[in-house]
């Protein structure tokens, strides 16, 4: 962990699992306060969990206000579609039958698909085993992940992407600096693709590196359903650009909610759940699988081409007592390879490191976060028997490669320049990340009116609190601050107020916010207007005194970025990017290459974080 490059703070090999602040930050700052807030909320909390009627009866006005909230009804409920005579607060048809579907099959490689080629991809229910229950899932062509897509830097195919799902779709093309119109966000770029329908995506590739493509639709629901696969752009000529290897591993790293029915913990047809924190999966997967192991050989050198899929839990992914090589991010090389005990990343991340397993035995694949070791699966290195042991030892020079890291001086002058510019220039933009939480601001703690108004979910319950406790709780002591030393959430505790809390909220009482820091405005109110051909230099603030302050890996569609710096640290390993991780509390610099025109989306890649914390960049063609 300690070998992380940038994106991650030094104090984070230090901590411990994160707690959720939920509270106003004026109680937050206040162990006292929040002590007395824990005895009331946590008991009231539990009550909501017997469900809605007996919170009903005792808080009358809660009915009210969960018909606008519906969707945390379902919190309580399990998924049966039969009973939905039960229903009461919300509409949940979405259909989870696993009659007369496919099994999902394993990802395939289409391998290096020729310039101009049309490729036909899918959507669709499949029925997959998660956990020993038969589920209904989506994938395209029938696989999760989805088909590995190999191309060459500098081609272009075409995609015609047919929906038969039984919602509306569309596929971004995370990471490609696509035109326009092929970027697959409904609303911006497209309409959505209505079950029946198809559309047809032209993709460029003018940068290797490993991307992904993912439904940017409901993408809470249908990312966790399955609807993600890489695609990896070689580069142009095969000019020893990465390193020798014998073979490649493509891993997606993920996890998904089940519930104690054995199916996917529910969803609201209308409305995101969980807008806290994000959807936390409960069960963790690799490719898909819960039990996933692959064969190398001893001696060989293998390249893994890593990707964060899940809605919001972030990885710490080592592979036991093996070092990795960091050698790629998610727009190709790094300035330069270094070697590192794990790889840090969040949602929609990528990372390429390189590993020699030297010895024979079995090794987990981990991810280690403070006090608490997940395996992912396995990787069996099998023994090397005879001495014509094939891509093993003594057959190749992959394992003599291995041991140098290699400088990319190419590319660290053409950095160099743009760095040197914009390092200490000053920002053209900055953006504050905050949330805005009904009922849980500053100033309605501080007016009885705002109190018994306009909440709709933890309200209800502080409502009926004596507001005796509330004065008792010094509430402007600003300088005992409420402070966890965990810049990242890694994980929800279950059953922890913070997990109620999340489970709770929904898109219409948590709001997360991209805030223009010069004329106030937010998300799509903000309009950034940018020519082609400039570069801005764009600061992100993560507000450590937001109400529920915490991290967001940002990323910007159809463009690239460099991060300069975090927290005023020069980055001394730039790579491109087009996601980078904000921790809670830190500020970072990128430098925007507005290189694409169009209308992209920029937003927070917490799938539950996107529906509200998203802004569109404008960027004008000069020709026109
Ligand atoms: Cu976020």
């Amino acid at each position: 962990m300690a070998n992380y490059k940038y994106i991650v703070p030094p104090a984070l090999g230090k901590y411990k699992v994160s707690r959720v602040q939920i509270l106003p930050k004026n109680i937050q700052e206040n162990w006292r306060g929040l002590l007395i807030l824990s005895i009331i909320i946590i008991p009231v909390a539990s009550i909501g969990l017997l469900g809605s009627s007996l919170l009903s009866s005792l808080f009358p006005a809660y009915v009210a206000l969960a018909e606008q909230a519906h969707s945390m009804h379902h919190a309580q409920n399990t998924i049966n579609k039969e009973s939905a005579g039960e229903e009461q607060l919300g509409d949940f048809s979405i259909n989870r039958t696993i009659t007369g579907l496919d099994n999902a099959k394993k990802s395939e490689i289409i391998d290096t698909i020729p310039d101009g080629t049309t490729l036909q991809i899918e959507a669709k229910p499949v029925a997959k085993s998660i956990n020993g229950t038969v589920i209904r899932m989506y994938g395209y062509n029938g696989q999760i992940p989805g088909p590995m897509i190999k191309v060459r830097q500098g081609s272009s195919i075409f995609v015609n992407f047919t929906n038969n799902l039984d919602v509306e779709t569309a596929v971004h093309w995370h990471g490609l600096r696509v035109e326009n119109r092929n970027d697959g966000v409904p609303g911006i770029t497209q309409a959505p693709v209505q079950p029946g329908e198809s559309f047809l995506y032209k993709l460029n590739f003018p940068d290797e590196g490993i991307y992904w493509y993912h439904s940017h639709s409901r993408e809470d629901m249908q990312v966790e359903l399955g609807l993600y696969g890489n695609i990896l752009v070689q580069p142009k000529s095969e000019d020893h650009y990465y390193n020798p290897v014998n073979r490649e591993v493509a891993l997606f790293l993920d996890d998904i909610r089940i519930s104690d029915n054995g199916d996917i913990d529910t969803f609201n047809k209308d409305h995101d759940r969980f807008s806290l924190m994000g959807r936390f999966g409960n069960i963790m997967l690799l490719n898909g699988e819960t039990d996933y192991q692959f064969n190398v050989r001893e001696g060989e050198v293998v390249r893994f081409l890593l990707t964060d899929s899940a809605n919001t839990r972030m990885f710490n992914f080592s592979i036991d007592d093996h070092k990795m090589k960091l050698v790629g991010g998610d727009g190709g090389k790094y300035e330069k390879e270094s070697f590192v005990d794990s790889v840090i990343f969040s949602p929609a991340e990528r990372y390429i490191v390189e590993v020699l397993f030297d010895r024979a035995g079995t090794f987990k694949l981990l991810h280690t976060i403070p006090g608490k070791t997940y395996i992912l699966g396995v990787v069996n290195v099998i023994p090397e028997t005879t001495e014509q042991g094939g891509a093993g030892k003594g057959q190749d020079f992959s394992s003599f490669y291995y041991n140098i890291l290699k400088t990319n001086e190419g590319l660290t002058a053409q950095h160099a320049l743009l760095f040197k510019k914009y390092l200490f220039a000053k920002p053209d933009y900055q953006l504050d990340l905050t949330v805005e939480m009904e009922g849980m601001n500053h100033e309605d703690m501080n007016h009885e009116a705002g109190v018994a108004t306009n909440d709709v979910m933890v309200m209800p319950m502080m409502k009926d609190m004596d507001m005796t406790m509330m004065k008792g709780m010094d509430m402007d002591t600003e300088e005992k601050k409420l402070k966890s030393p965990e810049p990242v959430e890694w994980d929800e505790e279950e059953g922890s107020a913070d997990a109620k809390m999340n489970s709770l909220s929904t898109d219409m009482n948590t709001r997360w916010i991209l805030k223009d820091n010069a004329t106030g405005k937010e998300n799509k109110d903000i309009n950034y207007q940018m020519k082609v051909g400039e570069f801005k230099k764009i600061r992100l603030f993560n507000d450590p005194n937001s109400p529920h302050p915490m991290q967001h890996p940002i990323h910007i569609h159809g463009l690239h970025f460099l991060v300069l710096s975090q927290d005023g640290r020069p980055n001394d390993n730039l790579v491109w990017k087009d996601v980078v991780l904000v921790p809670r509390g830190s500020t970072i610099d990128i430098l925007l290459a507005a290189d694409n025109p169009g209308k992209w989306a920029m937003h927070c890649h917490i799938l539950e974080h996107a529906m509200h914390m998203l802004t569109v960049l404008t960027i004008e063609d000069k020709k026109l």
